[in-house]
């Protein structure tokens, strides 16, 4: 049995779902979330997205897929929203390059989320570098018509690609995010702790917000709030965990606000 196969059967039998890990402001408070997809196969058993999604691309199923996490984002933060969350909680969405660059990208976006009682402005689409730079100006356009729309753009996996400072500053984007692979070592690795601190200087002097992933201790983070970062997500506060659970941690920390 091959991933491929299976993977076309895997969202009418139910075997996906979506999972939020929390994002966190300095103060502590909550900034929103990003929703990572899960997949639980009948036929292979727990599969991670870094394995499925590159054939998901690769087969155009990425499409439906991405749809239907859009869909389940826009749900749960129908849902959240009478918890009290607020209207600047953001909720961050990964999309892939198959996706942004599909014809119906813009209409489908805006359909889905309409089709919800939530605020376009609370919807953060994750881009990467790598899929920017596939075609910058069909990129830029999509993107800007969805800004207008209310959307917000953030670049993931930020450090890790072909970072050109030129479309940084054609783009409209939001937020910069620091990718993981710079904050695991930051406080051993000299080139990693300037890699880190020179993306959040960067995003300062640009107007772009800045986030930090794989967060997982205490130190890391304060060595990132010296270089002046604002913004955190990571095992510090918690993994991907699901919908449920997620509710609950919101209850949590906005109990403590
Ligand atoms: O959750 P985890 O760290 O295992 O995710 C691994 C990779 O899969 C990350 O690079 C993430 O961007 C990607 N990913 C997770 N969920 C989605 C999704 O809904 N759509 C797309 N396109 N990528 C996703
Ligand atoms: O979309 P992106 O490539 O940013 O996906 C984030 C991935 O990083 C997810 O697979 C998530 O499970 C993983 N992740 C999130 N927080 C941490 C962390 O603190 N440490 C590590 N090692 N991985 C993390
Ligand atoms: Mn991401
Ligand atoms: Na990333």
């Amino acid at each position: 049995v091959t991933v491929e196969k299976v993977l076309s059967n895997s969202l009418n039998n139910h075997e996906f779902s979506v999972y939020f890990q929390p994002q966190i402001k300095v103060d502590n408070s909550i900034e929103g979330a990003e929703a990572l997809i899960r997949w639980k196969s009948q036929a292979l058993g727990d599969i991670s997205p870094g394995e499925f999604i590159p054939i998901a691309e690769e087969s155009g199923m990425i499409i439906e897929i991405g749809k239907w996490v859009l869909h389940e984002a826009c749900s749960a933060l129908e849902e959240w929203s009478s918890l009290g969350i607020g209207n600047d909680f953001k909720l961050a969405v990964n999309i892939s390059a198959n996706q942004l660059f599909s014809e119906e990208f813009v209409t489908d976006v805006q359909s889905i989320i309409s089709q919800y009682s939530i605020n376009p402005r609370q919807i953060k689409l994750e881009l990467t570098e790598s899929l920017l730079v596939k075609n910058i100006s069909e990129a830029k356009s999509k993107m800007n018509q969805l800004k207008e729309f209310g959307i917000s753009f953030s670049l993931d996996d930020f450090g890790t690609g072909y970072s050109s400072l030129a479309y940084l500053q054609r783009l409209p984007l939001d937020q910069l995010k620091i990718d993981q692979s710079f904050v695991r070592d930051l406080l051993d690795d000299k080139n990693d702790a300037e890699i880190a601190k020179t993306v959040v200087a960067l995003a300062n002097s640009l107007g772009l917000a800045v986030i930090a992933e794989g967060v997982e201790s205490e130190m890391q983070r304060d060595r990132l709030v010296e270089f002046g970062c604002h913004s955190f997500q990571g095992f510090l506060y918690s993994p991907a965990i699901d919908r449920e659970k997620f509710k609950h941690f919101l209850l949590d920390s906005l109990k403590k606000k």
